[in-house]
Protein backbone atom coordinates (compact mmCIF):
# COMPACT_ATOMS: atom_id res chain seq x y z
CA UNK A 1 0.00 0.00 0.00
CA UNK A 2 1.54 3.22 -0.75
CA UNK A 3 0.53 6.87 0.11
CA UNK A 4 1.28 9.47 -2.33
CA UNK A 5 0.06 12.76 -0.47
CA UNK A 6 -0.57 12.83 2.67
CA UNK A 7 -2.93 15.85 4.50
CA UNK A 8 -2.55 16.87 8.15
CA UNK A 9 -5.30 18.98 9.31
CA UNK A 10 -4.32 21.36 11.84
CA UNK A 11 -0.30 22.27 12.10
CA UNK A 12 -0.37 22.54 16.13
CA UNK A 13 2.34 20.85 18.29
CA UNK A 14 1.57 17.55 17.01
CA UNK A 15 0.23 17.78 13.42
CA UNK A 16 3.27 20.02 12.45
CA UNK A 17 5.60 17.65 13.54
CA UNK A 18 4.05 14.60 12.01
CA UNK A 19 3.54 16.47 8.86
CA UNK A 20 7.35 17.25 9.03
CA UNK A 21 8.06 13.49 9.61
CA UNK A 22 6.10 12.22 6.83
CA UNK A 23 7.48 15.05 4.51
CA UNK A 24 11.02 14.11 5.40
CA UNK A 25 10.30 10.66 4.27
CA UNK A 26 9.72 11.89 0.80
CA UNK A 27 5.91 11.77 0.46
CA UNK A 28 4.06 14.75 -0.66
CA UNK A 29 2.39 16.44 2.50
CA UNK A 30 -0.04 18.97 2.33
CA UNK A 31 -0.75 21.14 5.77
CA UNK A 32 -4.39 22.38 6.10
CA UNK A 33 -4.80 25.21 8.99
CA UNK A 34 -7.36 27.90 9.31
CA UNK A 35 -5.04 30.47 10.66
CA UNK A 36 -3.60 31.97 7.79
CA UNK A 37 -0.44 33.11 9.54
CA UNK A 38 0.69 29.73 10.51
CA UNK A 39 0.13 28.81 6.87
CA UNK A 40 2.32 31.72 5.94
CA UNK A 41 5.07 31.08 8.62
CA UNK A 42 5.45 27.23 7.48
CA UNK A 43 5.46 27.97 3.64
CA UNK A 44 8.40 30.42 4.68
CA UNK A 45 10.19 27.18 5.96
CA UNK A 46 9.64 28.58 9.10
CA UNK A 47 7.93 27.53 12.84
CA UNK A 48 5.47 28.73 14.94
CA UNK A 49 6.00 26.83 17.41
CA UNK A 50 8.31 25.60 20.32
CA UNK A 51 10.38 22.35 19.69
CA UNK A 52 13.94 21.30 19.82
CA UNK A 53 14.96 20.25 15.75
CA UNK A 54 11.57 20.79 14.35
CA UNK A 55 12.43 24.39 12.12
CA UNK A 56 15.47 22.14 10.55
CA UNK A 57 13.16 19.60 9.44
CA UNK A 58 10.48 21.97 8.47
CA UNK A 59 12.53 23.86 6.74
CA UNK A 60 14.14 21.50 4.53
CA UNK A 61 10.80 19.48 3.93
CA UNK A 62 9.60 23.02 2.41
CA UNK A 63 12.87 23.44 0.53
CA UNK A 64 12.76 19.90 -0.87
CA UNK A 65 9.15 20.69 -1.85
CA UNK A 66 7.72 17.96 0.48
CA UNK A 67 5.37 19.89 2.79
CA UNK A 68 3.45 22.73 1.81
CA UNK A 69 0.96 24.41 3.70
CA UNK A 70 -2.92 25.99 2.89
CA UNK A 71 -6.42 27.09 4.27
CA UNK A 72 -8.52 24.73 2.22
CA UNK A 73 -8.41 20.92 1.88
CA UNK A 74 -7.15 19.32 -1.35
CA UNK A 75 -7.32 15.62 -2.28
CA UNK A 76 -4.92 13.90 -1.02
CA UNK A 77 -4.90 9.40 -0.02
CA UNK A 78 -5.17 10.06 4.04
CA UNK A 79 -5.97 12.88 6.35
CA UNK A 80 -4.78 12.52 9.75
CA UNK A 81 -6.82 15.05 12.30
CA UNK A 82 -4.67 17.01 14.79
CA UNK A 83 -6.74 19.61 15.82
CA UNK A 84 -7.72 20.77 19.62
CA UNK A 85 -10.26 19.28 21.49
CA UNK A 86 -10.92 21.92 24.57
CA UNK A 87 -13.60 21.86 26.91
CA UNK A 88 -16.89 23.56 26.33
CA UNK A 89 -17.01 26.88 27.44
CA UNK A 90 -20.31 28.22 29.47
CA UNK A 91 -21.18 27.66 33.17
CA UNK A 92 -23.34 24.70 32.09
CA UNK A 93 -20.65 22.53 31.10
CA UNK A 94 -18.96 20.65 33.55
CA UNK A 95 -15.26 20.13 31.59
CA UNK A 96 -17.23 18.86 28.67
CA UNK A 97 -15.45 18.01 25.71
CA UNK A 98 -15.90 20.24 22.30
CA UNK A 99 -15.52 18.14 19.28
CA UNK A 100 -16.48 21.16 17.29
CA UNK A 101 -12.77 21.69 15.78
CA UNK A 102 -13.03 17.74 14.89
CA UNK A 103 -16.72 18.77 13.15
CA UNK A 104 -15.15 21.63 11.21
CA UNK A 105 -12.07 19.35 10.05
CA UNK A 106 -14.77 16.73 8.78
CA UNK A 107 -16.55 19.75 6.83
CA UNK A 108 -13.32 20.61 5.56
CA UNK A 109 -12.12 17.35 4.20
CA UNK A 110 -15.24 15.81 3.36
CA UNK A 111 -15.96 17.62 -0.46
CA UNK A 112 -12.30 16.19 -1.01
CA UNK A 113 -12.63 12.42 0.04
CA UNK A 114 -12.73 9.83 -2.68
CA UNK A 115 -12.69 5.92 -2.34
CA UNK A 116 -9.83 4.40 -0.86
CA UNK A 117 -8.70 7.16 1.41
CA UNK A 118 -8.38 6.71 5.27
CA UNK A 119 -9.47 9.37 7.71
CA UNK A 120 -7.22 9.21 11.19
CA UNK A 121 -8.19 11.03 13.95
CA UNK A 122 -4.89 12.06 16.50
CA UNK A 123 -6.60 14.53 18.63
CA UNK A 124 -7.18 13.46 22.17
CA UNK A 125 -11.21 12.97 22.27
CA UNK A 126 -13.44 11.59 24.14
CA UNK A 127 -14.97 7.48 23.79
CA UNK A 128 -17.11 7.96 20.43
CA UNK A 129 -15.83 10.53 18.90
CA UNK A 130 -13.86 8.70 15.64
CA UNK A 131 -17.73 7.41 15.72
CA UNK A 132 -19.15 10.86 15.54
CA UNK A 133 -16.17 12.05 13.25
CA UNK A 134 -17.06 9.38 10.74
CA UNK A 135 -21.05 9.96 11.25
CA UNK A 136 -20.33 13.83 10.00
CA UNK A 137 -18.26 12.51 7.01
CA UNK A 138 -20.84 10.13 5.92
CA UNK A 139 -23.45 12.93 6.28
CA UNK A 140 -21.38 14.98 3.83
CA UNK A 141 -20.60 12.67 1.13
CA UNK A 142 -23.76 10.11 1.13
CA UNK A 143 -22.19 9.08 -2.09
CA UNK A 144 -19.48 7.24 -0.27
CA UNK A 145 -19.84 4.49 2.37
CA UNK A 146 -18.20 4.21 5.84
CA UNK A 147 -17.05 1.47 8.25
CA UNK A 148 -20.15 2.45 10.41
CA UNK A 149 -22.56 0.99 7.75
CA UNK A 150 -20.25 -0.95 5.50
CA UNK A 151 -17.89 -2.47 7.43
CA UNK A 152 -15.25 -3.80 5.47
CA UNK A 153 -16.19 -3.13 2.26
CA UNK A 154 -16.58 0.77 2.97
CA UNK A 155 -14.69 3.34 0.51
CA UNK A 156 -13.60 5.22 3.47
CA UNK A 157 -11.17 4.13 6.05
CA UNK A 158 -11.52 5.61 9.37
CA UNK A 159 -9.76 5.18 12.66
CA UNK A 160 -8.45 7.01 15.68
CA UNK A 161 -4.46 6.82 16.43
CA UNK A 162 -3.63 8.67 19.61
CA UNK A 163 -0.12 10.86 19.23
CA UNK A 164 1.46 10.19 22.82
CA UNK A 165 4.40 12.36 22.35
CA UNK A 166 6.59 14.24 25.21
CA UNK A 167 6.71 17.81 24.78
CA UNK A 168 10.61 18.65 23.98
CA UNK A 169 11.24 15.01 22.66
CA UNK A 170 8.46 15.07 19.92
CA UNK A 171 10.72 14.54 17.15
CA UNK A 172 12.58 10.83 18.91
CA UNK A 173 8.91 10.22 20.29
CA UNK A 174 7.19 10.25 17.37
CA UNK A 175 9.47 7.55 15.68
CA UNK A 176 10.54 5.43 18.50
CA UNK A 177 6.88 5.10 20.26
CA UNK A 178 4.63 2.39 20.20
CA UNK A 179 1.55 3.44 18.35
CA UNK A 180 -2.26 2.28 19.38
CA UNK A 181 -3.77 1.93 16.26
CA UNK A 182 -7.89 2.09 16.71
CA UNK A 183 -9.73 1.25 13.47
CA UNK A 184 -13.24 1.08 13.03
CA UNK A 185 -13.04 -2.28 11.71
CA UNK A 186 -9.55 -4.62 10.95
CA UNK A 187 -9.61 -3.03 7.23
CA UNK A 188 -9.25 0.60 8.75
CA UNK A 189 -6.53 -0.55 11.13
CA UNK A 190 -4.46 -2.46 8.50
CA UNK A 191 -4.11 0.71 6.36
CA UNK A 192 -3.39 2.74 9.14
CA UNK A 193 -0.59 0.86 10.22
CA UNK A 194 0.69 1.01 6.32
CA UNK A 195 0.73 4.22 6.66
CA UNK A 196 2.30 4.73 10.50
CA UNK A 197 5.15 2.50 8.81
CA UNK A 198 5.92 4.70 7.44
CA UNK A 199 8.00 6.61 9.85
CA UNK A 200 7.01 5.04 13.29
CA UNK A 201 9.87 2.63 14.40
CA UNK A 202 7.91 1.24 17.64
CA UNK A 203 5.21 -1.34 17.66
CA UNK A 204 1.49 -0.42 15.80
CA UNK A 205 -0.53 -2.04 18.45
CA UNK A 206 -4.08 -3.05 16.68
CA UNK A 207 -7.45 -2.40 18.61
CA UNK A 208 -10.57 -0.97 18.17
CA UNK A 209 -11.23 3.05 18.38
CA UNK A 210 -13.29 3.44 21.26
CA UNK A 211 -10.01 1.60 23.12
CA UNK A 212 -7.96 3.57 21.51
CA UNK A 213 -9.66 6.57 22.76
CA UNK A 214 -10.01 5.13 26.20
CA UNK A 215 -5.97 4.12 26.11
CA UNK A 216 -5.08 7.70 25.36
CA UNK A 217 -7.25 9.41 28.61
CA UNK A 218 -6.06 6.17 30.45
CA UNK A 219 -2.32 7.15 30.27
CA UNK A 220 -3.13 10.65 31.27
CA UNK A 221 -5.02 10.47 34.11
CA UNK A 222 -2.55 7.31 35.30
CA UNK A 223 0.31 9.80 35.46
CA UNK A 224 -2.45 12.47 36.93
CA UNK A 225 -3.66 9.90 39.49
CA UNK A 226 0.43 9.15 40.76
CA UNK A 227 1.23 12.72 40.67
CA UNK A 228 -2.01 13.43 42.87
CA UNK A 229 -0.46 11.02 45.41
CA UNK A 230 2.70 12.11 45.57
CA UNK A 231 1.02 16.28 46.01
CA UNK A 232 -0.89 15.08 48.55
CA UNK A 233 1.82 13.36 50.18
CA UNK A 234 4.15 16.58 50.53
CA UNK A 235 1.41 18.23 52.25
CA UNK A 236 0.65 15.65 54.52
CA UNK A 237 4.80 15.63 55.02
CA UNK A 238 4.46 19.42 55.64
CA UNK A 239 2.15 19.09 58.43
CA UNK A 240 4.04 15.97 60.10
CA UNK A 241 7.46 17.47 59.64
CA UNK A 242 9.01 14.71 57.29
CA UNK A 243 11.24 15.63 54.20
CA UNK A 244 8.58 14.06 51.27
CA UNK A 245 11.31 13.87 49.24
CA UNK A 246 13.65 11.68 51.65
CA UNK A 247 10.68 9.89 52.13
CA UNK A 248 9.73 9.12 48.26
CA UNK A 249 13.64 8.18 47.85
CA UNK A 250 12.94 5.62 50.79
CA UNK A 251 9.95 4.08 49.49
CA UNK A 252 10.88 4.04 46.02
CA UNK A 253 13.44 1.13 47.38
CA UNK A 254 10.37 -1.08 47.52
CA UNK A 255 10.83 -3.09 44.51
CA UNK A 256 7.20 -2.76 43.75
CA UNK A 257 6.85 1.00 44.57
CA UNK A 258 7.75 3.93 42.38
CA UNK A 259 6.53 7.33 43.33
CA UNK A 260 6.97 10.72 41.04
CA UNK A 261 7.66 14.17 42.23
CA UNK A 262 5.40 16.57 43.64
CA UNK A 263 5.07 20.16 42.45
CA UNK A 264 3.07 23.36 42.60
CA UNK A 265 0.68 21.85 40.47
CA UNK A 266 0.23 19.91 37.35
CA UNK A 267 0.45 21.97 34.05
CA UNK A 268 0.51 21.73 30.28
CA UNK A 269 -1.80 21.20 27.67
CA UNK A 270 -2.69 16.96 28.85
CA UNK A 271 -2.67 15.37 32.09
CA UNK A 272 -4.68 18.47 33.82
CA UNK A 273 -7.10 18.15 30.64
CA UNK A 274 -7.83 14.72 29.47
CA UNK A 275 -9.02 13.11 32.58
CA UNK A 276 -11.80 15.36 32.66
CA UNK A 277 -13.29 13.39 29.54
CA UNK A 278 -13.14 10.46 31.31
CA UNK A 279 -15.09 12.41 34.44
CA UNK A 280 -17.47 13.77 32.24
CA UNK A 281 -18.57 11.06 30.54
CA UNK A 282 -18.97 8.72 33.71
CA UNK A 283 -18.95 11.03 36.18
CA UNK A 284 -20.71 8.45 38.87
CA UNK A 285 -17.65 6.46 38.26
CA UNK A 286 -14.66 8.19 38.09
CA UNK A 287 -14.41 9.10 41.56
CA UNK A 288 -10.15 8.85 42.17
CA UNK A 289 -9.66 10.75 38.84
CA UNK A 290 -11.81 13.69 39.54
CA UNK A 291 -10.61 13.44 43.19
CA UNK A 292 -6.54 13.55 41.63
CA UNK A 293 -7.84 15.97 39.52
CA UNK A 294 -8.84 17.89 42.70
CA UNK A 295 -5.52 17.95 44.45
CA UNK A 296 -3.15 18.67 41.86
CA UNK A 297 -5.73 22.11 40.88
CA UNK A 298 -5.23 22.93 44.50
CA UNK A 299 -1.28 22.32 45.04
CA UNK A 300 -0.69 26.21 43.60
CA UNK A 301 -2.79 27.39 46.23
CA UNK A 302 -1.29 25.15 48.86
CA UNK A 303 2.62 26.84 47.42
CA UNK A 304 1.01 30.42 47.71
CA UNK A 305 -0.05 29.73 51.80
CA UNK A 306 3.21 28.78 52.13
CA UNK A 307 4.67 31.80 50.74
CA UNK A 308 2.87 33.81 52.98
CA UNK A 309 4.10 32.01 55.75
CA UNK A 310 7.14 32.90 54.68
CA UNK A 311 6.94 36.26 54.21
CA UNK A 312 5.24 36.22 57.60
CA UNK A 313 8.24 34.69 58.64
CA UNK A 314 10.55 37.51 57.40
CA UNK A 315 8.49 40.27 58.57
CA UNK A 316 8.69 38.98 61.90
CA UNK A 317 12.30 37.60 62.28
CA UNK A 318 14.02 40.89 60.11
CA UNK A 319 11.61 43.43 61.19
CA UNK A 320 11.02 43.98 57.75
CA UNK A 321 7.69 45.70 56.26
CA UNK A 322 5.91 43.55 54.01
CA UNK A 323 6.53 46.34 51.29
CA UNK A 324 10.27 45.88 51.30
CA UNK A 325 10.48 41.88 51.34
CA UNK A 326 11.48 40.79 47.57
CA UNK A 327 10.04 37.30 46.79
CA UNK A 328 12.09 36.02 44.33
CA UNK A 329 10.15 33.11 41.66
CA UNK A 330 12.40 30.53 39.89
CA UNK A 331 10.68 29.18 37.33
CA UNK A 332 7.36 29.65 35.02
CA UNK A 333 7.62 27.08 32.40
CA UNK A 334 4.80 24.16 33.11
CA UNK A 335 8.07 21.54 33.62
CA UNK A 336 11.69 21.90 33.33
CA UNK A 337 14.06 22.67 31.08
CA UNK A 338 11.28 24.10 28.60
CA UNK A 339 10.24 27.21 27.30
CA UNK A 340 6.40 26.88 27.45
CA UNK A 341 4.27 28.96 30.08
CA UNK A 342 1.04 27.93 28.68
CA UNK A 343 -1.23 26.53 31.89
CA UNK A 344 2.14 26.66 33.64
CA UNK A 345 0.96 26.41 37.47
CA UNK A 346 4.10 28.30 38.24
CA UNK A 347 2.68 31.44 36.38
CA UNK A 348 -0.78 31.11 38.02
CA UNK A 349 1.19 31.29 41.63
CA UNK A 350 3.63 34.13 40.39
CA UNK A 351 0.75 36.16 38.99
CA UNK A 352 -1.63 35.56 42.24
CA UNK A 353 1.37 36.58 43.81
CA UNK A 354 1.98 39.80 42.59
CA UNK A 355 -1.48 40.66 43.06
CA UNK A 356 -1.65 40.30 46.91
CA UNK A 357 2.30 40.77 47.73
CA UNK A 358 2.73 44.71 48.79
CA UNK A 359 6.97 44.03 47.95
CA UNK A 360 7.81 43.48 44.79
CA UNK A 361 7.46 40.34 43.25
CA UNK A 362 10.80 38.81 40.60
CA UNK A 363 10.80 35.90 38.13
CA UNK A 364 13.71 34.28 37.00
CA UNK A 365 13.16 32.12 33.78
CA UNK A 366 16.42 31.56 32.16
CA UNK A 367 14.15 30.55 28.86
CA UNK A 368 12.18 33.20 28.04
CA UNK A 369 12.82 37.09 27.05
CA UNK A 370 10.09 38.05 27.85
CA UNK A 371 6.72 37.59 30.05
CA UNK A 372 3.61 36.78 29.41
CA UNK A 373 1.16 39.66 29.29
CA UNK A 374 -0.59 38.02 32.32
CA UNK A 375 2.14 38.91 34.83
CA UNK A 376 4.33 41.41 33.00
CA UNK A 377 2.07 44.32 34.58
CA UNK A 378 3.53 43.75 38.12
CA UNK A 379 6.26 40.77 38.13
CA UNK A 380 10.13 41.92 36.91
CA UNK A 381 12.03 39.69 34.91
CA UNK A 382 15.08 39.26 36.22
CA UNK A 383 19.02 37.23 36.34
CA UNK A 384 19.80 34.83 38.50
CA UNK A 385 22.51 36.66 40.05
CA UNK A 386 20.99 39.87 40.86
CA UNK A 387 17.60 38.08 42.20
CA UNK A 388 19.61 36.40 44.54
CA UNK A 389 21.56 39.65 45.69
CA UNK A 390 18.27 41.52 46.61
CA UNK A 391 15.49 38.58 47.38
CA UNK A 392 14.32 37.57 50.90
CA UNK A 393 12.63 34.82 49.90
CA UNK A 394 13.44 32.18 47.18
CA UNK A 395 10.38 30.01 45.66
CA UNK A 396 11.69 27.24 43.42
CA UNK A 397 9.16 26.55 40.69
CA UNK A 398 10.30 24.55 38.25
CA UNK A 399 13.63 22.41 38.70
CA UNK A 400 15.21 23.77 35.36
CA UNK A 401 19.13 23.10 35.22
CA UNK A 402 20.10 26.26 35.34
CA UNK A 403 19.02 26.68 38.78
CA UNK A 404 21.46 24.02 40.18
CA UNK A 405 21.21 21.39 43.55
CA UNK A 406 22.92 24.37 45.85
CA UNK A 407 20.29 26.09 47.55
CA UNK A 408 21.14 29.90 48.35
CA UNK A 409 22.34 31.61 51.29
CA UNK A 410 20.59 34.08 53.29
CA UNK A 411 17.15 34.39 52.34
CA UNK A 412 13.95 32.05 53.18
CA UNK A 413 13.38 28.90 50.65
CA UNK A 414 10.15 27.88 49.52
CA UNK A 415 11.09 24.64 47.11
CA UNK A 416 8.43 23.05 45.53
CA UNK A 417 10.61 20.58 43.64
CA UNK A 418 12.58 19.20 46.15
CA UNK A 419 16.14 20.42 44.62
CA UNK A 420 17.35 22.59 47.07
CA UNK A 421 15.83 20.96 50.04
CA UNK A 422 15.83 17.55 49.44
N1 LIG B 1 4.78 16.58 36.87
C1 LIG B 1 4.97 16.54 38.26
N2 LIG B 1 5.62 15.48 38.79
C2 LIG B 1 6.10 14.46 38.03
C3 LIG B 1 5.89 14.49 36.63
C4 LIG B 1 5.23 15.57 36.07
O1 LIG B 1 4.54 17.45 38.98
O2 LIG B 1 6.70 13.54 38.61
C5 LIG B 1 4.07 17.73 36.26
C6 LIG B 1 4.96 18.54 35.31
O3 LIG B 1 5.74 19.45 36.02
C7 LIG B 1 3.92 19.20 34.42
C8 LIG B 1 2.81 18.15 34.34
O4 LIG B 1 3.04 17.25 35.42
O5 LIG B 1 3.40 20.36 35.03
C9 LIG B 1 2.77 17.38 33.03
O6 LIG B 1 4.09 17.04 32.61
P1 LIG B 1 4.45 15.61 32.00
O7 LIG B 1 5.89 15.60 31.70
O8 LIG B 1 3.97 14.56 32.91
O9 LIG B 1 3.55 15.48 30.70
P2 LIG B 1 3.23 16.37 29.39
O10 LIG B 1 1.96 17.12 29.64
O11 LIG B 1 4.40 17.14 28.92
O12 LIG B 1 2.96 15.20 28.31
C10 LIG B 1 2.01 14.18 28.60
C11 LIG B 1 2.66 12.82 28.34
N3 LIG B 1 1.83 11.75 28.90
C12 LIG B 1 2.35 10.79 29.72
O13 LIG B 1 3.50 10.77 30.06
C13 LIG B 1 1.40 9.73 30.17
C14 LIG B 1 2.87 12.62 26.84
O14 LIG B 1 3.36 11.32 26.56
C15 LIG B 1 1.55 12.84 26.09
O15 LIG B 1 1.69 12.67 24.68
C16 LIG B 1 1.11 14.26 26.35
O16 LIG B 1 0.87 14.37 27.77
C17 LIG B 1 -0.14 14.52 25.54
O17 LIG B 1 -0.04 15.17 24.48
O18 LIG B 1 -1.21 14.02 25.91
Amino acid sequence: MTFKTISVIGLGYIGLPTAAVFASRKIKVIGVDIDQKTVDTINRGQIHIVEPDLDIVVHAAVTEGYLRATTMAEAADAFLIAVPTPFKSGITSDHEPDLSYIESASQSIAPVLKKGDIVILESTSPVGATEQMAAWLAQARPDLTFPQTHGEESDIRVAHCPERVLPGQVLRELVQNDRVIGGMTPACSNVAIALYKVFVQGECVITNARTAEMCKLTENSFRDVNIALVNELSMICDELGISVWELIRLANRHPRVNLLQPGPGVGGHCIAIDPWFIVSQSPESSKLIRAARGVNDEKPEWVLRKINKAISKVRDEKRKATEDIVVACFGLSFKPNIDDLRESPSVEIVKKLSSVHAGRVLAIEPHVKDLPSSIGGQVELVEMDYALGVADIAVLLVDHREFGKNAPKDVEIVDTRGIWVA
